[in-house]
């Protein structure tokens, strides 16, 4: 798999799944208005323009985040409850981030499990911070956690991000 990506957006939250369910993957890098990493024209790939966008094994092209998450998911077997009430609240909680996040940050944690949901709010709380928009002091604790998990820290350092975002876009390679 191909993870296309612009470091630091909402890319990352696929990246850290990536890394935490110990799938392969390479990442090809996009930035705005300029040919991928490997030269191609983005567009070309995946005609909306929009990151992330996941290049399957075969060629195939999977975009939303919702989507590539809720993929990598089935094909680990793992950051999605096969069933019960976690499942649909894990996939409930990355709807509302993908649809929402511009609103409210709530807390909407799914049970004691890290889930599809953890890497996206990841990247929002990160977003808050960059943004100087204060969060509530539970969410605050929740990503001190989550910077401590290697595969946030591995994602971050592979993107050239530091882990304060306050920094991030200034300090890319
Ligand atoms: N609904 C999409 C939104 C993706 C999205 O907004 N991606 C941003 C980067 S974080 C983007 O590619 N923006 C390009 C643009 O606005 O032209 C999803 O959840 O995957």
């Amino acid at each position: 798999m191909i993870l296309y990506y612009a470091p630091g957006g909402c890319s990352l939250a696929d990246h850290i799944a990536l890394i935490e369910t110990g799938l392969p993957y390479k990442l090809v890098r996009v930035d705005p208005n300029k040919p991928t990493e490997d030269g191609r024209d983005f567009t070309t790939i995946s005609p909306k323009g929009y990151l992330p966008a996941l290049e399957l094994d075969d060629g195939t092209i999977l975009t939303e985040n919702l989507a590539i998450l809720a993929y990598i998911a089935y094909q680990a077997g793992a950051l999605l409850p096969e069933d019960g009430i976690d499942r649909w609240r894990a996939l409930e909680a990355t709807s509302f981030m993908t649809t929402e996040f511009h609103g409210n940050f709530r807390p909407i944690l799914v049970g004691d499990r890290i889930t599809i949901a953890d890497p996206y709010l990841v990247v929002m709380l990160m977003w808050a911070g960059k943004n100087e928009i204060e969060v509530p002091e539970r969410l605050t604790g929740y990503l001190a956690q989550m910077k401590k998990m290697p595969s946030v820290a591995r994602a971050l350092a592979d993107e050239g991000l530091s882990l304060t975002p306050r920094q991030w876009f200034t300090d890319q390679k």
